[in-house]
């Protein structure tokens, strides 16, 4: 059963219809565009200032390790839209911050996300904010409507070197034909369902293309079946599960105390999403 909102905060009928039709539902503004660009401008400040915190290879979770990006984790036109789409009582499982550099092979392959994530229940949703512009020239993800309805299908474990899911996962025989390009300016975000089969190609741009993924946006009926349930708290009900971990917000960048808990959240991940995999990424 789908939540079903009698009075949506964010999104129109319409665009919950087309979410639960299609599996996904683009743009929505979330910030203005030169906020967005400031943001991402902070990202490049971060990596010159804490590079082992944050590069490449050390992309998960970052909103517990900078405040400026824990805020768009807890923005209000975000958690409205999720609440118009789950419900009132929200977690959030994990962030990714998907960055691809210009003229990079970076690409990610045809895959849902739900796969690996070791859930009960695969009806969650997926935030991804633009934080540069993103279109088929940078690299923006391109979906297939209607593809979350049907179960998860059968993903190859490429490890492909260019590929940045973390298995290179890949389904390999999917009809590209009714493919929607995610076209995003700076500060706006599209919202994809946990079971929708998506893509993107990579950068051709001279520009970064700066994506932050906050995977995923949980309903309390969802249950983490797979290692450990550690939650960013995010709305209503608390989760309270005798062995749910609840992950504090940084107070400031680098707060030691969320530093550390990032740590125990980016071991909890990998061994969710690495579970029966002998090959193992930093990512
Ligand atoms: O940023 C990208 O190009 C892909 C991101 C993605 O697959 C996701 O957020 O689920």
């Amino acid at each position: 059963m789908y939540y079903n909102a009698s009075m949506p905060k964010v999104l129109t009928k319409e665009q919950i219809e087309q979410y639960h039709d299609e599996g996904f539902v683009f743009p929505i503004r979330v910030i203005p565009e030169d906020e967005a660009l400031a943001i991402a401008a902070k990202i490049e400040e971060a990596e010159r200032l804490y590079p082992k915190e944050i590069h490449a290879e050390s992309r998960n979770n970052l909103h517990l390790s900078f405040s400026f990006l824990d805020r768009l984790v807890h923005n209000r036109t975000v958690v409205d839209a999720m609440e118009d789409i789950l419900g009132p009582d929200l977690a959030l499982w994990a962030t990714v911050m998907f960055i691809k550099e210009p003229s990079s092979k970076h690409y990610v392959s045809w895959h849902q996300d739900a796969t690996y994530m070791g859930m009960n229940d695969n009806r969650f949703a997926t935030p991804w904010i633009s934080l540069s512009a993103s279109n088929t020239e940078t690299g923006c993800m391109s979906m297939i409507p209607g593809s979350h309805i049907q179960e998860i299908r059968s993903h190859e474990d490429t490890f492909e070197k260019n590929n940045i899911l973390t298995r290179g996962q890949a389904i390999m025989d999917v009809d590209e034909s009714s493919a929607v390009d995610l076209i995003l300016e700076p500060g706006e975000m599209s919202i994809h369902s946990g079971t929708v089969i998506h893509a993107s190609k990579p950068n051709r741009s001279n520009n970064r293309r700066v994506g932050f993924a906050l995977q995923s946006y949980m309903p309390p009926n969802i249950k983490q079946v797979v290692g450990r349930n550690i939650w960013t708290h995010v709305r209503g009900k608390q989760r309270s599960d005798p062995d749910d971990m609840t992950l504090d917000r940084p107070k400031y960048d680098m707060d030691p105390n969320t530093v550390a808990q990032r740590r125990i959240a980016n071991e909890n991940l990998a061994q969710i999403l690495y579970k029966d995999s002998d090959v193992k990424r930093n990512y």
